[in-house]
């Protein structure tokens, strides 16, 4: 009886050693160091940001720069909402308009109502109204009945084959070509349909 009591006053005892012995003294010294390294930490990283000279923040100017010349560099060959293909650019409108009132608003974004200069890009013109759309081509014969014209003043040529069958057919006065299903057809130039503009692709070869 008397052991156990002396036993239990000695834990009790104060003094460094004993409250470190103490469970707790160790959380303690663990708490203490963590704070410390905190500090450390914080105390490095904000010498880091305030001195210009540091080693640190020279390398991250470095390659700050080297971004912006590579973000200089980047160039986008068709502005946004334009589709790029083989080197152009093409906009399919969300809007609809006449044929006229098309031509015009490919002009108004140094474009073009699109002349077909070949079958691949046929195809992907076609393909793409079908799934949008009928819509203007920059192709009429409004000057002169069954002379079709490019919007550039350059003759249709070879590419009759696009018309689709019975076409064109000047039904009821018909001189505005636009793609439709699976080919061309001509329709009323006064009739709204989406449209189509076509513009170089931005060369991204400067510097
Ligand atoms: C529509 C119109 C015409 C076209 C015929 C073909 C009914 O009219 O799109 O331009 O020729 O369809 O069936
Ligand atoms: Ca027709």
């Amino acid at each position: 009886m008397m052991t156990i009591y002396v036993e239990a006053n000695k834990q009790q005892q104060p003094g460094f050693l004993g409250w470190l012995s103490h469970r707790n003294g160790f959380l303690m010294l663990h708490l203490l160091s963590i704070v410390l390294l905190t500090g450390l930490l914080v105390a490095v990283l904000v010498q880091g940001f305030k001195s210009p000279s540091s080693p640190g923040n020279e390398k991250i100017y470095k390659q700050l720069m080297q971004l912006k010349v590579e973000v200089d560099r980047l160039c986008l060959p068709c502005s946004w909402e334009w589709e790029s293909f083989n080197g152009k650019c093409y906009f399919f409108s969300k809007s609809q308009r006449n044929w006229n009132d098309s031509a015009t608003a490919c002009q108004e974004v140094e474009a073009q109502l699109v002349i077909i200069d070949n079958d691949e890009e046929q195809s992907f013109l076609q393909q793409t109204s079908k799934k949008k759309g009928h819509a203007w081509m920059g192709l009429s014969d409004q000057k002169q009945e069954g002379k079709w014209i490019w919007i550039d003043g350059s003759p249709l040529r070879s590419f009759m084959k696009y018309w689709n069958k019975g076409e064109p057919n000047n039904d009821r006065e018909e001189d505005c070509a636009e793609f439709k299903d699976d080919g061309w057809n001509d329709a009323p130039c006064a009739v709204k349909k989406y449209w189509i503009c076509k513009k170089s692709a931005m060369s991204c070869t400067r510097n």
